[in-house]
């Protein structure tokens, strides 16, 4: 059993500088108690915390660590890198050749621009949705994050979901209200909103397989209605991507779903566990960016060149290994070995996944919106979360969240996580 003395006083000493000790909420553990572990170093499907514990990952720092951690082509392309310099504010080769990269996995992107987060492209790509469109109005879907700028930050998922608070204190009304909210899979609600409000909205942003509610797969119907209609009242179809590109599949969720959104935010994988954002789309959309256009955005780190090469060197790692299917076979495994261990303990659960991302709703009925997200019983999850951890597995710490598996999680090593699954079901059952 895992002790964590010291990651107890950093955590003391943390919040005495650092807002909560944390500089993302969901990090300190509010939703399931305790103390968040503070982590000396990683390596494949492993985190190692600074008391010196070793746990099997599923947090995969939300999403980049699709390779593992330390994925050596990644580490080895970042070192090379560093010894050119670490920022030029400047172009450099290596943003074209990423950029070429990501087209050739996503058809639908001809030009893209590079940020710093995903919170960052998805603000600019609504940017560029108002001012093609000339209108103000987004749709988004109840649950879905798209970052924190201030008009996505209205029914939000994530974190803001595990703390209360969906919509943030500090966001503008007029910025609120431009914002319609719907339920996620909704297709009559997205057929009414479009009979109503056709001709004011700019833009819809989805995550075309919802994570940041935990994981929701979406209908084809509903994902299908959304191109038709976008189409036929000229809104531009954001998805968003930043968690599911190149980790559903090559192509991201656009790919399993054969559509094709008008503009895609990515991050995460493309950066290689550096911080990274990217919007790309129709050449008509993305020229309305300044220097081309009158839309402008801009970013001192933009395309830092050590984050281009970490990024690089994930995404030729993954077209050359083709990991997705043997990916999603083992987590269709692991899943279904965790289905029926809960049975055997009389857990009601319900386990989403899609790809390599999977949720644990503590629920009894199917959870395809937000609302039935909300129904899951969270005390369950943290006490499934605790006993995990407890014996060296990390889940992410709030309900709301995806767990992810790597490439370097060996059937080998998900076997051991489902034997601590499995006494992490008995916990919830004698809760
Ligand atoms: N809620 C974020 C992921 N969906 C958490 C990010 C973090 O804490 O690093």
């Amino acid at each position: 059993m895992s002790k964590k003395n010291k990651s107890d006083q950093f955590f003391a000493e943390a919040k005495r500088h650092l807002v909560g000790g944390v500089n993302s909420p969901v990090r300190a553990y509010k939703a399931v108690g305790g103390t968040p572990l503070f982590i000396q170093k990683a390596s494949g499907p492993y985190v190692y915390d600074v008391d010196g514990n070793k746990y099997i990952d599923f947090v995969g720092s939300w999403g980049p660590m699709i390779l593992g951690h330390s994925a050596p082509a990644v580490i080895n392309a970042v070192k090379k890198s560093l010894l050119n310099g670490t920022s030029f504010g400047a172009p450099t080769p290596a943003e074209t050749e990423l950029a070429v990269l990501i087209k050739e996995a996503f058809p639908s992107i001809d030009l893209l621009r590079f940020t710093n987060s995903g919170t960052e492209a998805t603000m600019t790509a609504l940017r560029i949705a108002r001012a093609v469109t000339r209108r103000d109005r987004t749709v988004k879907f109840e649950g879905g994050y798209h970052g924190h700028s201030d008009g996505l930050l209205v029914a939000a998922g994530s974190g803001a979901t595990t703390f209360g608070v969906p919509s943030s204190a500090g966001v503008p009304e007029v910025l609120a209200r431009n914002t319609w909210v719907l339920p996620y899979n909704d297709v009559s609600a997205l057929k009414d909103i479009f009979r109503t409000q056709g001709p004011n909205i700019a833009a819809v942003i989805v995550e075309p397989v919802a994570g940041n509610m935990g994981v929701v797969e979406p209908s084809m119907e509903f994902l299908t209605t959304l191109r038709e209609l976008t189409i036929k009242h000229g809104a531009i179809l954001i998805f968003d991507e930043v968690m599911t590109g190149f980790r559903v599949a090559w192509g991201g969720a656009q790919e399993r779903a054969s559509i094709s959104a008008d503009l895609t935010c990515l991050g995460k994988i493309i950066g290689g566990g550096f911080p990274v954002g990217a919007v790309g789309g129709r050449k008509d959309l993305m020229e309305q960016l300044s220097p081309l256009g009158p839309v402008y955005q801009a970013g001192t780190l933009s395309g830092n060149p050590i984050a281009m090469s970490a990024g690089l060197a994930a995404l030729q790692t993954l077209k050359r290994t083709k990991p997705y299917k043997a990916l999603e076979t083992l987590t269709k495994q692991l899943v279904a070995q965790l289905r029926s261990d809960a049975a055997k303990e009389n857990v009601a659960v319900q386990i989403n996944s899609v790809g390599s991302m999977f949720t644990l709703f503590f629920t009894e009925s199917p959870v395809t919106s937000y609302f039935e997200a909300l129904q899951s019983d969270a005390s369950q999850y943290a006490a499934f979360f605790h006993t995990c951890l407890k014996n060296g597995v990390t889940m992410p710490p709030s309900q709301f969240e995806a767990a992810f598996v790597s490439t370097a999680h060996t059937p080998a090593v998900l076997g051991k996580a489902a034997a601590v699954f499995r006494k992490a079901f008995k916990g919830v059952h004698a809760k």
